[in-house]
């Protein structure tokens, strides 16, 4: 086998399902092996950030690593946003990049996409990677693959490969399966206890479940364990989307002044807070009123757990749930654990104008009729109304925050699931990425769009509202679908929002692409609470 036959059975065997990239005269060699090899699927996709954001939509829906391939350079750094915002979530994310031949770049010439020296691109993606390697020894190849795929896994961050284009076909061993650092039982046994015993003094504790329980593929054990131990438990922000199964005890997401009081209440006034794999973002905590006591809060995330003031350094979060799991119930008096009903949300086809929240309540009763299908939104507030739709699977950036996520993201997760998405995308990011959806033919995918179409940057305009810089033109995005290979239609009413969304559904085979006009200062709930919110607290 040659060096990147070794790499790509390596991440196969590491739970990779697919390889989305781009190629360039420095990864020509690279993409030639992965087509004739056929050892993972290749889709390729139009620009850089689109395969990135893909790639890292297929690992946070799979709970697998990710992967894309790019060339040097122009390749390599156009991809930099999206690895940057996969560092930032967690997302186990495997960059390939081709790279100069060993001996290019002596001849004292520099070479094309060269940045500054022939290292540059390395020691940026450093700062944006938990682990590197550059591949320039076939030899020492298969331990480095092993050790880099180790980290990614064990991390669950991005990693970095890059790879000479003069060795890509250079004999080589297949790589060993990483081995991953056992913890020290001690100190998991002990940290279990402690947790137990803060859990069991309490007064009102309650569970708080975020990105890394997905990632990490603890979602069904974690429902186990709050049903075991009778605690309530909620996601955060970032971690809407977990526990959306029909019977799941999940009671809601907090989002502090910006959410359902009752959970807000139920977070703020717990003495025990265990935080399962939570980052700790603003806007995860930050649109609190009341400051959360860390005397309360247990974190368990990134590999430790932090109780109060102290700190088991590497106890890392399955230990830690699997641990808890093992014991005996320590709660008597299990707390009651039926979910609050959804607030109703009674969506009426009628030739009123389209909100935000019509399409949220739009969407819940297409769920209800037709069963759910997992959601990619963008930022904007899209992901504002995915938040006013009851629970159902949720890739999103909730914490980068970077626009231009929700298209490529949805092709990611067709590609990795084969199951039909709906995308969430403002008019704003769909300018940004939304014509990736011209891969859709060739792949056979075929997702559900729904563009909130309010000629504007509309999450600009509720902090500057007299600010002209963020009204946009009317881009008539249906009309461009036809040609790209898909269907798409333009909605000014709910009527016509819920005839295109069953027209939708009756028609798979081809993506659809719902324009949906939205007047311009028509906000979601949700992003109404959030913004007060903030204003309220940047006032103080
Ligand atoms: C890559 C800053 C966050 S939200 C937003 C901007 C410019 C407006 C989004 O407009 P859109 O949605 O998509 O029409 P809506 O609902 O607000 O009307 N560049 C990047 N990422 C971010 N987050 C920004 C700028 C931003
Ligand atoms: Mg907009």
């Amino acid at each position: 086998m040659n060096l990147a036959e070794s790499l790509l059975g390596a991440l196969k065997r590491a739970g990779v399902g697919q390889v989305f990239g781009i190629p360039g005269d420095f990864a020509l060699p690279l993409f030639t092996v992965m087509e004739r090899s056929a050892i993972l699927p290749l889709h390729t996709l139009s620009h850089e950030p689109a395969v990135g954001f893909a790639a890292d939509a297929a690992a946070r829906i799979t709970s697998r690593p990710g992967a894309m391939a790019v060339t040097w350079g122009a390749g390599a750094l156009n991809a930099v946003n999206a690895v940057a915002s996969a560092y930032a979530e967690q997302v186990p994310l495997v960059v390939i990049s081709g790279a100069p031949g060993t001996h290019e770049g002596r001849g004292g010439l520099g070479l094309h996409h060269q940045v500054k020296t022939l290292d540059s691109q390395f020691l940026i993606y450093r700062e944006i990677t938990c682990d590197q390697a550059r591949l320039d020894d076939p030899r020492l190849a298969p331990e480095a693959i092993s050790r880099v795929l180790g980290n990614c896994i064990q991390r669950s961050r991005p990693v970095y490969f890059e790879l000479p284009r003069d060795l890509v076909d250079a004999e080589c061993a297949a790589a060993p399966d990483p081995v991953m650092p056992t913890a020290s039982p001690e100190a998991i046994a002990e940290c279990v206890a402690e947790v137990r015993a803060r859990l069991a003094a309490a007064r009102a504790p309650v569970v708080m479940v975020c990105v890394e329980v997905r990632r990490f593929g603890l979602e069904a054990r974690v429902e186990q364990l709050v049903r075991q131990l009778g605690l309530p438990v909620v996601t955060s922000f970032m971690g809407r989307g977990l526990l959306a199964g029909p019977d799941s005890p999940l009671l809601g997401t907090y989002l502090g002044v910006a959410g359902d009081p009752a959970i807000t209440d139920l977070v703020e006034r717990s003495d025990c807070l265990l935080l399962l794999g939570v980052i700790p973002s603003d806007t995860n905590f930050g649109i609190s009123e009341t400051r959360l006591d860390p005397r309360a809060m247990l974190l368990a995330r990134d590999g430790a757990v932090r109780i109060g003031h102290h700190r088991y350094a590497d106890v890392p979060l399955a230990a830690l749930v699997d641990g808890l799991l093992d014991g005996t119930t320590t709660r008597h008096t299990p707390l009651p654990l039926v979910p609050e009903p959804q607030a109703p949300q009674v969506f009426v086809a009628d030739e009123a104008g389209i909100t935000p929240a019509d399409v949220a309540a739009a969407i819940q009763e297409l769920f209800r009729r037709h069963g759910p299908m997992p959601m990619a939104a963008d930022m904007g507030d899209c992901l504002f109304t995915a938040l006013d739709i009851g629970h159902a699977e949720l890739v999103a950036p909730g914490y980068y925050a970077s626009m231009g996520y929700g298209v490529p993201a949805g092709l990611g997760v067709q590609a990795a699931t084969g199951r039909r998405p709906l995308v969430l995308v403002g008019d704003g990011a769909f300018q940004m990425t939304g014509w990736e959806l011209g891969n859709c033919r060739r792949y056979g995918w075929d997702p559900i769009v729904v563009v909130f179409n309010n000629q504007s940057w509309e999450m600009m305009r509720v902090f500057e509202p007299d600010s002209r810089y963020s009204e946009l033109d009317d881009w008539n995005f249906a009309a461009c679908a036809e040609p790209l290979g898909g269907e798409g239609v333009r909605v000014h009413t709910r009527a016509g929002l819920w005839q295109a969304l069953e027209q939708a559904v009756a028609s798979p085979g081809k993506f659809w692409l719902i324009d949906a006009m939205i007047p311009r200062g028509a906000i979601s709930p949700t992003l109404g609470r959030y913004v007060a919110g903030l204003k309220r607290k940047r006032n103080r």
